[in-house]
């Protein structure tokens, strides 16, 4: 039952934030990958809709890495044509399985559909999840690992916390998580005390949020909360809506772009109470 919610609630990885406010922003509603059929969505699975991600070197030595791979049609030929989304073709995170490390980075692609994108690794068990749309449809998270040699140190999940400092900001976060419900996530970012309010653009909106859960690393279902007749504010504030399929900690990973540079705020966010998860009426699925 757990693994069909997974499948009809999962579909955004990535979801851009739009503002709060009535200010007008440079930017358009933000994308979010929220409309993909629940039949395409299976994070935590290798292949998906026939897609498969396909890692060159699953053994890379610690350190920095050149991180290769392809994703494989039901063809079983690479994918080379890709339909952007958020300003890329292709969406590359990376995190230990203790959810350290975290990493948001853009591959480029050679012609023979192979991607790479250097990644800092240090020892241990990593999860690679590749966000993408190809050209011939579906709205991808295809995941793999990566077995990095030497001592694992493994470090406990941050307790949960509803601020986060980074770079010299202060990210208070507001909402909370209830198994098999929709909740509000709100994310406010201050410099010195002082409400940041000229956000910058970063991949088509002012924040991005990827969330993971604790153990299995599977996906919270996060999408932005839109409101088309008003222009996104680049902050303090931005908006989002998760639905947690089930309880757990969750670690919840924020970037945003400021002072020309991006900045990641994480959360441990547990989700406890509510109703016991279910699968909602009306989600069908590819089992
Ligand atoms: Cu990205």
């Amino acid at each position: 039952m757990r693994l069909a919610v997974v499948a009809a609630g999962l579909g955004a990885v990535f979801a851009g934030a739009v503002g709060v406010g009535a200010a007008v922003g440079p930017i358009g509603a933000p994308e979010a990958h929220t409309s993909a059929p629940a039949a395409q969505v299976a994070a935590g699975a290798e292949a998906e809709a026939g897609y498969v991600l396909d890692v060159l070197d699953e053994r890379p030595a610690p350190g920095t890495a050149t991180v290769a791979f392809r994703v494989l049609g039901a063809d079983g030929a690479p994918v080379t044509a890709y339909t952007e989304d958020h300003g890329e073709d292709l969406h590359l995170v990376a995190v230990r399985s203790d959810l350290a490390g975290y990493q948001h980075v853009h591959p480029e692609m050679a012609a023979d559909g192979t991607w790479t994108a250097p990644l800092t690794l240090t020892p241990g068990s990593w999860r690679l999840v590749v966000d993408t749309t190809p050209a011939a449809g579906g709205d991808l998270a295809l995941t793999g690992d990566l077995q990095v040699a030497g001592p694992y140190d493994p470090q406990p999940l941050p307790g949960p916390s509803t601020v986060a400092e980074v770079d010299g900001y202060t990210v208070v976060l507001t909402g909370d998580l209830t198994p098999g419900a929709a909740s509000g996530l709100t994310f406010s970012v201050s410099r010195d005390g002082v409400p940041v309010t000229d956000l910058q653009p970063y991949l088509g909106a002012y924040g991005h949020l990827v969330a993971l859960r604790e153990g299995d690393l599977e996906y919270l279902h996060v999408h932005p909360v839109e409101d088309d007749s008003v222009a996104p504010a680049p902050g303090p504030h931005m908006e989002f809506a998760a639905t947690a399929p089930s309880a757990g900690s969750y670690r919840l990973f924020l970037d945003f772009r400021h002072g020309d540079a991006v900045h990641t705020a994480a959360f441990t966010v547990p989700a406890t109470g509510g109703a016991a998860p279910d699968e909602p009426a009306g989600h069908g699925h590819g089992g």
